[in-house]
This record gives C-alpha cells, structure tokens and sequence, in this order.
C-alpha cells in the first residue's frame, strides 16, 4: 500500500488526531516517540494497528514470511533461580533432569540433516561451569559442523562467566571459540527494575542482560531479544523495554529479531493472573513493530502464542514464525501453551504462510534464503 492511500485510510475511519498524527510519521518512515507508543496501547483499535505494522513489516520484508528448520536443546532443568512465571524448573515442574554430554550428542546425532539450527538454553544449573558449556559446543561441533549453535541465554551465560572469573568480554570470546554462533533472546523479561524484582528477582539484571548483548554484538555474535507480557506489567513499562532495545540497536544493529513471549500461568507461582486475551496479543506484535524501527525482524514463537495466532500476527507486523521445532522444548507446554508437543513439519509450515497470503521462505539463522527441499 502506498503512504497517501495508508493515511486516506486511516483517516476514513475517523481516526482521532493523535493517532492520524502517528501515522502519518509512520507513512513518512518517521521514528516514533514513547508517548507515540503509549497512545498506540492506550487508543487505537486493532485494524489501525494492523495496518500500520503490515504496512510497515511489508517495507521491510516484502511479501515474505521465514521459517527455519530448526530444534531445541534443553540441558536441565535444575535451576539456582526462582523466577515466579517459571513452570519449567525443577522448583515447580514435576519432572526433573540433567542430560549427560553423550545423551546431547545422540540428541543431534539423530535429528534430520536438513536441520540447520539447535537452540541451547535451560535452567542455571549450579554445577556446570564455562568450560562444560563451551566444551559441549565444540563437541556438537565436531559432531555436525555445519549446525548453527544459537545457544545460552544471557542469565546463563552471566552466571557461567561470572563464576569463571572471566569478564563478559571474555567469557563470550571463549565462547566463541569454542563455536558459539548467536544468542537467543531469552531472560530479558521486562526490564522495569520494580516488576522485575516482584516476577524474578533472583535473576540477573536488566543492565546485564543489556551488557551481555551488546558485548556479543561488539564481537560479531548476532542475538534476538525477548520481553515477557500479560502479567503485572502495565504499558508504560512495555514501550520502557522497547525503548532500551531500540537504544541498544541504534548502537550495535546486533538484534536480529524481536519475540514477544505471551505469559503462560498453569503450573507456576503467578497462576493467579489470568492470561491476556488475543487482542492483547496482536496488539503487542503491531506497537513492538512500529517502535522497534531498527529491528529486521519480527517472530512469533509459534510454540507460545499457539498456532492459529501465530498465522494472525502475520498481519500483525510479524515476518517470522520460527522453525519446526521438532518437539523438542518443554518450557511452554508444561506452562499450559496448547500445543503439547511442539513439532511442525515444512509443508505445515508452507501451509500455514501460504493461507496468509505470505510466500514461505526457509531461511537459516541469519535470515539468508535455504534451498527448499
Ligand atoms: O526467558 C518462561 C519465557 C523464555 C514462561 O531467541 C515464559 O529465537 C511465558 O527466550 N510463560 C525462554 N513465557 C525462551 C526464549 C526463546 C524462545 C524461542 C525463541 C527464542 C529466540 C527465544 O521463555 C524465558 C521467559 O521469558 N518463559 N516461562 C511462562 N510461564
Ligand atoms: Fe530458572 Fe529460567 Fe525458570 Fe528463571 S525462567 S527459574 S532462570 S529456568
């Protein structure tokens, strides 16, 4: 759609001129500001928002819409924290476990050779250090080198660097040595100091979520970021931890996406809070692409928000659904997501983009176009 029939539609609708003013920052690829943003929460209504991140995510990504083959890795579950939405750790789930170095490897012995990505992240187990993360790496490696290692999250990676005695500029270096490829964007929650304090306490900081990205973008590894919503967080705090992405992008250009992950509340410490409804949902895909201007990407994690939402947000600002999976992550199922066993075969996958009116491409974990086979 082009900038004037964008506007003459939104202004069809008498669309109130706070909002109208917005959009035509947008319509002129304007940046805009965190009153903007809260106006966007607070004011407008679900097909404003649709069609000004469709209009935007259509600049940046034309018709297409990724997906990758891809699955988890999920060491143990046994964690030194005790994060209140958390279903996964051994402190809530029922279940309880620690793989060994041999069971990880028969784990990517046998997954398809087509797979091009293994996402590693789990509990901060309090016995295993830097040198057995890193070692697993370059043994996974040696076992399929050509598979991209989007592995540790930032809570992970403070609490194995902290107890090295390394800096983060050297814990990631190691790392990287040893064959670390990205980070995923997990552990950064919502960055608000007082709701990160109520909902996970014990956790590292928001600074040092920060820090570890940027000090990973300084040394080439690209990550994603996440934010956790639908649980005490009001809008204010939302545009407050996109605004410190957006900072951090401006710096680096290090993110490759941005995933909003839906709070889940069976089985865990804040079950109390009912979870947000799909208008909550869209909403937040649409106001996290229009203020994340500098982000390329946009991603429902399928397993989360669950599968026929993840096919909506495709109209919602969203260019990625994120991979297969190969039903080989636990953390959302055992927080009630609808899919208890996550796996989506390619043709699922093709399916689901196609329906939407996007054309599917697989790509591999820097966005660059695969071979369908
Ligand atoms: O940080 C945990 C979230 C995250 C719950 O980078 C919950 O490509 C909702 O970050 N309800 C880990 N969310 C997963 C993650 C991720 C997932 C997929 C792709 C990528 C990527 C990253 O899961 C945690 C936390 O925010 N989480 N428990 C829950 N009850
Ligand atoms: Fe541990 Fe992560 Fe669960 Fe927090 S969210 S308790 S850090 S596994």
């Amino acid at each position: 759609m082009q900038e004037d029939q964008l506007l003459t539609i939104c202004g069809y609708a008498k669309t109130p001129e706070v909002l109208m003013g917005i959009a035509r920052k947008i319509a002129e690829g304007q940046r805009i500001s965190g009153e903007d943003g809260l106006a966007l929460f607070k004011q407008a209504d679900l097909g404003f928002l649709g069609m000004l991140a469709d209009h935007v995510r259509r600049k940046k990504n034309g018709n297409d819409a990724y997906f990758i083959r891809n699955f988890h890795i999920e060491p143990t579950n046994i964690c030194i924290n005790k994060c209140r939405f958390c279903s996964y750790s051994h402190h809530f789930s029922s279940t309880r476990w620690e793989l060994t170095v041999d069971e990880i490897l028969e784990k990517v012995r046998i997954q398809d050779q087509r797979v091009t990505e293994l996402h590693i992240t789990g509990a901060v187990h309090p016995d295993r250090d830097i040198y057995y993360y890193g070692d697993l790496l370059t043994r996974i490696k040696s076992v399929r080198p050509a598979l991209h290692l989007k592995a540790y999250s930032a809570v992970e990676l403070d609490y194995m660097i902290q107890k090295s005695g390394m800096s983060i500029r050297e814990g990631l270096i190691y790392l990287k040595s040893c064959g670390l490829d990205s980070i995923p964007g997990g552990g950064a929650e919502i960055f608000d100091e007082a709701i990160r304090t109520e909902i996970c306490g014990m956790k590292s900081t928001s600074g040092t979520w920060l820090e570890i990205h940027e000090t990973a973008h300084q040394l080439g590894i690209p990550s994603n970021a996440t934010m956790l919503y639908g649980h005490l967080e009001n809008y204010a705090q939302r545009i407050d931890h996109l605004e410190r992405l957006r900072q951090l992008q401006d710096r680096t250009a290090g993110f490759n996406a941005f995933i909003p992950l839906k709070f889940h509340n069976s089985n865990n410490a804040m079950s109390r809070i009912a979870e947000v409804s799909v208008v909550e949902d869209m909403k937040m895909y649409a106001v996290a692409r229009l203020y994340l201007d500098n982000f390329p990407h946009m991603k429902a994690y399928w397993p989360a928000v669950g599968r026929k939402l993840a096919q909506i947000s495709l109209s919602f600002g969203v260019d990625d659904l994120d991979g297969t999976i190969n039903d080989s992550t636990r953390i959302y199922s055992l927080a009630g997501a609808e899919d208890q066993n996550p796996v989506m075969t390619v043709s699922q996958m093709v399916a689901m983009i196609t329906e939407a009116g996007r054309t599917p491409v697989e790509r591999n974990s820097l966005y660059q176009m695969q071979g369908m086979q």
